[in-house]
């Protein structure tokens, strides 16, 4: 991949603007600055490399060279995504998702971020945005894909196993395609993230569901109980112990099976 390939693969998509990095230290920081000084919608910042990517909770994510997807799609909020913002989460799950179907893969959503490919970790996902007072101004939502095998950090650096395209599949596919894909997928969804349809795709995808997890909230909050579904906000729905739902909402949530 490269900037002329990118251009070419994207040009139908009608983006509001690309800008290109051999290397960069985080994509969505770039994205949010550029956010900041008024990007059009649409707009995507992509990088071949990353020398600071970052995770939830200023985690590191990898980005080694020529291997993976790392990138950040700004799109100004309508009046519906702005009354649905906890959902822009799932807009980038449903999308990363909804293209590895494409490829005859069977990716899992671990909830909140997490696209899982034989119940290891392909793909992240970190929203950030630009507040204009009490207004979302603009979303970054940054996107992080493991294609190439090379792009799969040690094991013992990793809290969750993780994978990537060319293992599941025995070859690298292209990422121009993979990212004209979820692209064109997030122009779709975008357009249904008001609707129950959008819950309901979100939550038939989720992984462990119906099973035993455990949840960390951060600090010493944790949560177990049988994973039931999502409520209408996008926060997670357990089933503990006692028959009684609990809704998680924020804090730094992970998904284990129990057993
Ligand atoms: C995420 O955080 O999974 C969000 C990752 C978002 C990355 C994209 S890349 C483009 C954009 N620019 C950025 O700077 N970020 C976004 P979290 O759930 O907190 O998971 C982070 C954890 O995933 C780390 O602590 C590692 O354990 C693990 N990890 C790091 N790199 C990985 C990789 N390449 N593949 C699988 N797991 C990884």
């Amino acid at each position: 991949m490269n900037e002329s390939s990118l251009k070419k693969r994207l040009a139908k998509l009608n983006l509001g603007g690309l800008r290109y990095f051999e290397s960069l230290g985080s994509t969505n920081d770039e994205a949010l600055a550029w956010a900041a000084r008024g990007a059009d919608d649409f707009s995507l910042v992509v990088a071949d490399e990353q020398t600071q990517g970052r995770g939830r909770l200023d985690r590191k994510w990898f980005t080694p060279k020529g291997s993976a997807i790392a990138m950040s799609l700004i799109l100004r909020p309508t009046a519906v995504m702005r009354s649905h913002l906890s959902r822009t989460v799932g807009l980038a799950a449903l999308s990363l998702a909804d293209a590895c179907l494409k490829l005859g893969l069977s990716p899992k959503i671990k909830w909140p971020n997490d696209i899982l490919l034989d119940s290891k970790k392909t793909a992240g996902i970190l929203v950030e945005m630009v507040w204009a007072g009490e207004d979302a101004d603009s979303l970054v939502i940054g996107m992080g894909i493991n294609v190439h095998k090379s792009a799969v950090p040690p094991r013992e650096t990793l809290q969750f196993p993780a994978t990537s395209l060319e293992d599941m599949l025995g070859n690298a596919p292209k990422r121009e395609d993979i990212i004209f894909q979820i692209l064109s997928n997030v122009q779709r969804w975008r357009e249904q993230i008001g609707t129950e349809r959008f819950i309901q795709a979100w939550e038939e995808k989720l992984a462990f569901r119906g099973e035993a997890i455990q949840i960390h909230a951060g600090g010493a909050e944790s949560h177990q109980g049988i994973l039931d579904g999502l409520e209408s906000d996008g926060s997670l729905r357990i089933c503990d112990e006692h028959n009684k739902s609990v809704i998680v909402r924020f804090g730094d949530v992970s998904l284990r099976p129990t057993a």
